[in-house]
């Protein structure tokens, strides 16, 4: 019975770990005198159940949130998502000038270390993990606007 117990939670491990390939995942650097910094990653779905992506954290920040980019009169604006839907089969690219992560009360000393730690959640209550590098603020195409 503890045989088969074994066997039934690797497997499950098995099939969480086999339904998301998150890739191209990084943080901006901090800018002087900010604690906001924006993430980006593309995460692929290659299972045969949607993924509702409802909340971020990060040991490194204070708050994570979705957001998007809209244009509106003429600016770039953002707005803040409560989730984000993952089809079977599909990708969900977050990129500078769409889909972001906000990272609000940024830790120096971590970024500044080089690389941060994200948990992505989903609605069924599964733990997503990226290891994100952080790339100079520099030399990361800056079309991401402040404006909220
Ligand atoms: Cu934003």
């Amino acid at each position: 019975m503890k045989y088969a117990l074994v066997l039934m939670c690797s497997l499950w491990s098995a099939i969480l770990s086999a339904e998301a390939q998150i890739s191209d995942a990084y943080v901006r650097g901090l800018i002087p005198g900010r604690d906001m910094s924006a993430g980006f990653f593309t995460f692929k779905n290659s299972g045969d159940q949607p993924i509702v992506l409802v909340g971020a954290s990060s040991a490194a920040a204070e708050r994570v949130e979705f957001h998007t980019s809209i244009h509106e009169d003429g600016m770039m604006k953002m707005r803040a998502l409560e989730n984000v839907t993952v089809a079977p089969g599909e990708s969900v690219t977050f990129a500078p000038g769409g889909n972001h992560l906000m990272l609000f009360g940024c830790d120096e000393k971590v970024f500044a270390a080089g690389h941060v730690m994200l948990n992505l959640q989903s609605a069924a209550g599964e733990s997503f993990h990226l290891h994100m590098p952080v790339m100079s603020a520099k030399s990361a195409h800056s079309s991401h606007s402040m404006n909220h």
